[in-house]
């Protein structure tokens, strides 16, 4: 991608607002809309001298003298200025593609349906550990381009399907795909589109690079013939090389070295889907270039990042989870599996255009009542009940845990793992995790 003279920056809130600041201080001029005010967008319009900001605008005029667009991950990509400026030639690039383009140091880059945000942290630690100046972030919160113009020795990105959405030359030195199950179907179209972008990862990679990939992730093992880098992978099952997980531990074997072990008795991360996260974690950072003392420092002390099976109340024998973070399906069915006791689930939110039989699955036999609740709420239900799970529609999360409150006996686990993003009536899954809990305080 040549340099730009006139970007325009789509979408000013996290990323936007990274990518005009970065472009801008390298001379690039730089238009910024978004169909919100500033206002809404809570900014001081003032602050941004040096940008051309065009809040509150959609119109096709934004593009005119631009020679490059850079969407936020969160605009969808059908709208009208995207197909037009793509139909006048001027090229449509992600964040991470730009920010990619402007580091001097190597990327390591993680995405996968479930666990990205735990593994992003966990290989970032190891390296900090390490003493290694790292840069963690991407789609865990504060944009790739940030890392632009520090001192990061490396970066560790989580990134997103969204953000993969509009690459073509990101090359990532080490590419981890954790898993593929299906959520984002109504932007992507459908699980194959979906798949599409999360390869999209490993195209430019080449046969120096290190592809890290779940084994017994069927649609994630299927792209392991086809990638150009070396690929490393882990599972529970064993593979060629890689990390697999033994008792109260992960052996690794990487490419070129002996077998290595790593204990985790000191982990605060439980469930199976944290110890495929683990395997993961440990395989990137290893070669990434981390040291065996600073991967088990990070598995010792890393804490369950909040909204995620996190247990937050105790109340007359019931376990209370808020797993607000289980935005769809597959890890709402992995939430499931990792309660013991007999399980009163609340569900629902924004539907993303999958299949409930998995989630209904996963909880016959294992929950006694399911609250549901938000725009997939009939969805979610007409699922559980044809499977035989007993299903009761409320009319939001907090009647859901007065609901709940009644109906849990001592030993079940109330969980909150929504399988649906929060949109309908929160401002993300981290408010509807506040207000679950919000709304156990105010239990009687
Ligand atoms: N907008 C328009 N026109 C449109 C649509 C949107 O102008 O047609 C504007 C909106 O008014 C908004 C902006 O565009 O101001 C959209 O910004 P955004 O939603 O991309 O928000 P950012 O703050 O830039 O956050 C993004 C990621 N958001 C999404 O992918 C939806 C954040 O991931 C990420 O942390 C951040 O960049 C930094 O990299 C969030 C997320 O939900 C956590 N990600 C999805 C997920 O994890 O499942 C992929
Ligand atoms: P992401 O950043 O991909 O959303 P997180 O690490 O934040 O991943 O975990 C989000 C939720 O996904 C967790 O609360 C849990 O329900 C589920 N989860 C985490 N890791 C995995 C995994 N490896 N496989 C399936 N589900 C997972």
């Amino acid at each position: 991608m040549a340099c730009p003279r006139q970007a325009l920056v789509l979408g000013f809130q996290r990323t936007g607002q990274a990518v005009a600041r970065t472009l801008a201080a390298r001379g690039v001029g730089v238009r910024a809309a978004d169909r919100r005010g500033a206002a809404d967008l809570g900014i001081a319009a003032d602050a941004w001298t040096g940008v051309e900001l065009r809040l509150g605008e959609e119109g096709l005029d934004l593009l005119s003298g631009v020679d490059l667009v850079v969407p936020s991950p969160g605009i969808a990509r059908d709208v009208p200025l995207l197909a037009t400026a793509l139909r006048r030639g001027i090229p449509v690039r992600s964040e991470i593609e730009v920010a990619a383009g402007l580091l001097r140091c190597p990327v390591v880059a993680i995405t996968g349906t479930n666990g990205k945000s735990t593994t992003t942290s966990l290989a970032g630690l190891a390296l900090v550990r390490t003493g290694r100046r790292t840069f963690v972030g991407g789609n865990l919160g504060t944009p790739l381009i940030t890392a632009v113009g520090t001192d990061a020795e490396v970066a560790v990105a989580e990134v997103s399907s969204f953000q993969l959405e509009w690459v073509e030359r990101f090359r990532p030195r080490i590419g981890c795909l954790l898993n593929v199950t299906p959520d984002h179907l109504d932007r992507h179209g459908s699980f194959e589109g979906y798949v599409a972008a999360k390869a999209r990862l490993f195209a430019r990679q080449e046969a120096d690079d290190f592809a890290v990939l779940n084994r017994d992730d069927p649609a994630t093992w299927d792209l392991a013939g086809r990638l150009a880098a070396q690929v490393v992978s882990f599972g529970m099952a064993p593979g060629p090389n890689g990390a697999i997980g033994v008792d109260g531990g992960i052996a690794l074997r990487l490419p070129a070295g002996g077998e290595e072990r790593y204990d985790l008795v000191r982990t605060r991360l439980v469930g199976r889907h944290n110890l495929e996260n683990l395997l993961a974690a440990v395989t990137v950072a290893r070669l990434a270039g981390a040291t065996p003392q600073g991967v088990q420092q990070a598995i010792d002390e890393l804490e369950p990042l909040p909204h995620r099976m996190t247990r937050v109340a105790i109340r007359g024998g019931v376990e209370w989870f808020d797993d607000s973070k289980a935005t769809n399906v597959g890890a709402a069915v992995r939430s499931l599996e990792s309660c013991g006791g007999p399980v009163v689930l609340l569900a629902g939110g924004v539907d993303k255009g999958g299949s409930y039989v998995p989630l209904a699955q996963a909880a016959a036999g294992r929950v006694r009542l399911a609250l549901v609740f938000g725009a997939a709420r009939d969805a979610i239900a007409a699922a559980l009940a044809a499977r035989g799970v007993p299903v009761e529609p409320v009319p939001s999360l907090e009647a859901a845990a007065q609901a709940a409150a009644v109906h849990a006996r001592p030993g079940d686990v109330v969980l909150l793992a929504p399988a649906c993003s929060s949109f309908d009536m929160f401002t993300d899954y981290a408010a509807r995790g506040r207000a679950f809990r919000a709304a156990i305080e105010a239990l009687r």
